[in-house]
């Protein structure tokens, strides 16, 4: 195929595959860059954005939103999911449907057609905030994919292995970049490391992360 569009969004050459259950994809959401802040703004104006604590007592650096049918959430008690926000006492705001065709739409390229996600973690990083190395196992279901879209500043962010002092690997995350993750790959530890002083064209000094989650 010809390409001469140095803009070119086309899926296929920007693929990249990370793991054997672990699909990269650059720019996949550029092109609707004002749609996502405009329903982010709608949901954190419901739901806002909030530090939480761990359960060891901690405030997280991380300020942290959710929408969907179920919410993750963190307080002296624990991890959990919850359908209510604990901030407001309501549900979380629906799962608006252009986040859940492009999410789909993400799994299917990665190889997960049954995906069916209950919820979405909104995650916002200002400059200087950090992610330490973690797993993702709250789910009651880990067979089931994650799919995550980046917005705003670069972060680099740690992939390791199954344990904790596995090697790592690090991979610079951009605005606009979905990476989907899996089978093999779904309890690998990861982190995100500090986010460096810059400033985004449309979000300014600030990191966006969403990850779609299907907790069924
Ligand atoms: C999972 N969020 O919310 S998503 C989280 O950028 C979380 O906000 C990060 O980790 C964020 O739980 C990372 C991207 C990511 C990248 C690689 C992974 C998640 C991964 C590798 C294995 C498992
Ligand atoms: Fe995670």
């Amino acid at each position: 195929m010809q390409n001469n569009d140095l803009f070119s969004h086309d899926t296929a050459l920007n693929q990249i595959r990370l793991g054997e259950g672990t699909l990269l994809i650059r720019h996949y959401i550029s092109d609707y860059t004002e749609q996502f802040i405009a329903e982010i703004e709608q949901i954190t104006k419901q739901a806002p954005f909030r530090n939480m604590l761990t359960p060891n007592g901690y405030k997280m650096s991380v300020a942290m939103t959710n929408c969907g049918e179920v919410g993750w959430v963190t307080d002296l008690t624990g991890y959990r999911y919850t359908q209510q926000d604990p901030l407001t006492g309501k549900n979380w705001p629906a799962i608006p449907e252009l986040f859940r065709k492009l999410a789909l739409q993400a799994a299917n390229l990665a190889g997960y057609p049954d995906f069916q996600p209950q919820g979405c973690l909104i995650n916002r990083y200002l400059v200087g905030t950090k992610l330490s190395l973690h797993q993702d196992k709250d789910e009651k279901n880990l067979k089931a994919p994650i799919v995550s879209f980046s917005l705003g500043l670069p972060a680099s962010f740690q992939w390791g292995g199954l344990k904790r002092n596995d090697k790592k690997q690090r991979i610079t995350l951009n605005h606009g970049d979905a990476l989907i993750w899996g089978g093999v790959d779904r309890l690998r530890f990861h982190g995100i490391l500090p986010i460096k002083q810059d400033s985004h064209e449309r979000l300014g000094e600030q990191r966006i992360n969403l990850t779609f989650r299907q907790f069924y």
